[in-house]
């Protein structure tokens, strides 16, 4: 039985050695890594942009952009009932100063409309010197993190130069960064010491762990009687000492800072932003994925029921985008900026005011594969999602939410 186990132990530290030795180091921090129905299907990220993408320890970085809530929710995933807008970066790179959706303070979360399109802002101030890649991300409640489009940063300068000065409501200036820190390490280190002295002056008063529970078990001894008077006494006396202390540090904070206000937790209801279909109406008919080819076709039936022509510019899905340059033009931000910039192609041509029209479009690229979308196919409920951009005469965009079932195509 003992080889047996050990045997299992050498067994997996074997493999624990092998896997650590193999592990290559990670460059990303998992946006490829969620389901592909789940970032086509939850928000669809757009318009979003960095103010700079270089900047000195105390400058500003204001993140905009706008987000729409796909309107086929996936089934298992929990609706944005309680939600809070975040920025997504590896360590506190920078402090957010303030944040608004729709042009209401951020402070609070919120509840979204599924179907509707509502646009963010972060104004965030640089702390510390790194390279970063940063994300909008938003925290729904049981759904975890969504994700928005990425964009390297890089903050320069010395992190002692950074101060992060707010004026209090009582009209007092202060430096979160330092606020309050003496105050709490001198609290951390008075109850480190004193749990440390604890701990030491059980441990000098020999042996007591194992040998006693032996007494206990095997010979019946009374666990109690073990404990000697002084013992007793000292525990009462620390017991004692710390409800003292406790209580006083309550009273003394009180006196100091009489006017305080708890952290915010309540919830805001921000109404969406007006219609961004602007009377243009788009239904697939049906939608392929094309494996070799690294292609979504779909065909779907538009009807425009605005004053201009339209055509169409873009496909939208999963923080990738596919352009159609003879209508709409756009570059990658950095080098993991994911922008197709010909990868939209459409028959059909202008649809006219009135007119309703089928357009077959195709999307193809690569980051199909290198984004891990392609692998919705496979998902027990292969269906997509995403957004088409139509462009009028002068350039004014109708933005208009698709999906549907998707049927791959191996051959
Ligand atoms: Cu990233």
């Amino acid at each position: 039985m003992l080889n047996l186990k050990k045997t299992i132990a050498i067994l997996v530290a074997a493999i624990s050695i092998v896997v650590a030795v193999y592990a290559a180091p990670v460059m990303a921090h998992g946006e490829k890594s969620q389901a592909a129905y789940l970032r086509m299907r939850t928000l669809l990220w757009y318009d979003v942009e960095v103010s700079t993408t270089k900047l000195m320890v105390n400058d500003e970085l204001v993140m905009t952009g706008k987000f729409y809530w796909f309107y086929d929710w996936p089934a298992n995933i929990a609706k944005p009932e309680v939600a809070f807008l975040n920025i997504g970066i590896p360590g506190p790179v920078f402090v957010r100063k303030a944040s608004y959706i729709n042009g209401v303070s951020g402070v609070n979360s919120t509840r979204f409309d599924i179907g509707s399109t509502y646009e963010f802002k972060v104004v965030l101030k640089a702390r510390r010197a790194a390279r970063i890649h940063m994300h909008a991300l938003m925290n729904v409640k049981k759904a975890g993190p969504l994700i928005g489009p990425g964009r390297w940063v890089e903050v320069t300068g010395d992190m002692a130069d950074f101060s992060n000065e707010v004026t209090t409501l009582t009209g007092e200036t202060i430096d979160l960064e330092t606020y309050g820190l003496q105050n709490s390490i001198r609290w951390h280190v008075f109850w480190g010491v004193v749990a440390a002295a604890w701990l030491l002056y059980w441990l000098f008063q020999g042996p007591i762990l194992i040998p006693r529970y032996k007494k206990v078990k095997l010979l019946g001894e009374n666990a109690d009687d073990m404990i000697t008077s002084t013992q007793r006494t000292i525990g009462l006396v620390l017991l004692i000492g710390t409800v003292v202390v406790v209580t006083w540090s309550y009273y003394d904070t009180q006196a100091k800072y009489p006017i305080t206000i708890p952290l915010q937790s309540g919830r805001t209801n921000i109404p969406p932003l007006p219609d961004t279909t602007l009377g243009v109406r788009a239904e697939v008919v049906d939608a392929r994925y094309r494996v070799s080819g690294r292609a979504l076709e779909f065909s779907v039936n538009v009807t425009n029921n605005t004053n201009s022509p339209i055509r169409l510019g873009e496909f939208t899905s999963a923080n990738i985008r596919w352009m159609n340059p003879d209508v709409s033009t756009a570059e990658p931000a950095d080098s993991h900026d994911p922008v197709a910039t010909n990868g939209l192609k459409y028959e059909g041509g202008i649809v006219y005011p009135g007119e309703t029209k089928l357009l077959k479009v195709t999307c193809t690229d690569a980051a199909w594969e290198t984004h891990r979308l392609a692998k919705v196919v496979y998902d027990p409920d292969s269906r997509f999602g995403g957004l088409l951009f139509f462009f009028d005469n002068e350039n004014k965009r109708s933005i208009v939410a698709i999906g549907g079932p998707l049927v791959p195509v191996f051959i």
